[in-house]
């Protein structure tokens, strides 16, 4: 079971009529991330239980607490001339805090802009190194909350290194994932680029100024921009 990436968590769950099994009982130190038990029961009059138990672990508890809100929708419908009672269960908390340093823009991402300069290795090993990865930007969204971003911190050198390249063929951008950059759904680049200046252009950069995408040399040395997953 996974829960999505951005924004808070939700799990769930819904309970319609179903064969007698017996209740279960709540398990309060299971170790996976999210759990669901469901168990039913029929006592002696004919009355039915239906009990539902759903738990989702943090693994640091105090950080990024609180907000938690059970949801609970009940309905009834009637389904080929039986009644069906249902019951909607909803868990909803907070994403995981960001980390150190970093900059958090609901409901977009957590950011880190570092200063200091260095090829594009090693920004992708300092950014992985931290619990991040190199800057993917995938929507206008994203765009325009890095732009704001830049805009706001001084100092900057004019390019900041993110996570694309085109090292391993020529003119096809992918990701430090793998992913093509033509397939993000989104990408923004500065006027004129990518142009492989000089054919020793191949890594991906920012403009500090505007936002836009460029490729540039990677053992070129400049700051860089970091992201961590928010769920
Ligand atoms: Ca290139
Ligand atoms: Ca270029």
């Amino acid at each position: 079971m996974s829960f999505g990436r951005r924004g808070a968590w939700a799990l769930v769950l819904v309970l319609a009529c179903v064969a007698a099994r017996g209740l279960v009982r709540a398990q309060q130190c299971r170790r996976v991330a999210a759990s669901v038990a469901v168990g039913t029961s029929r006592n002696a009059s004919g009355h039915w239980e239906a009990q539902v138990v759903l738990q989702r672990r943090s693994e640091a508890p105090g950080r990024g607490a609180g907000e938690v809100r059970l949801e609970v929708e009940p309905s009834t419908a009637i389904c080929g001339g039986a009644r069906v009672d249902s019951v909607t269960l909803t868990i909803r908390g907070p994403p995981p805090p960001p980390g150190p340093g970093y900059v958090s823009v609901p409901g977009v991402g957590y950011y880190r802009i570092h200063k200091e300069l260095h090829t594009w290795a090693e920004a992708k090993a300092i950014c992985e190194a931290e619990g991040g990865h190199l800057l993917i930007i995938n929507s206008e969204a994203e765009d325009k909350a890095i732009l704001q971003l830049l805009k706001r911190t001084p100092n900057l050198s004019t390019w900041l290194f993110i996570g694309f390249d085109d090292k391993e063929k020529e003119g096809f951008y992918v990701t430090i994932f793998g992913d093509p950059v033509a397939s993000l759904g989104y990408a923004r680049w500065h006027p004129g680029q990518p142009d492989d200046w000089d054919k020793k252009e191949d890594c991906g950069t920012v403009w500090t100024e505007s936002g836009g995408l460029n490729d540039y040399i990677c053992d070129g040395k400049m700051g860089f921009i970091c992201e961590q997953r928010t769920g």
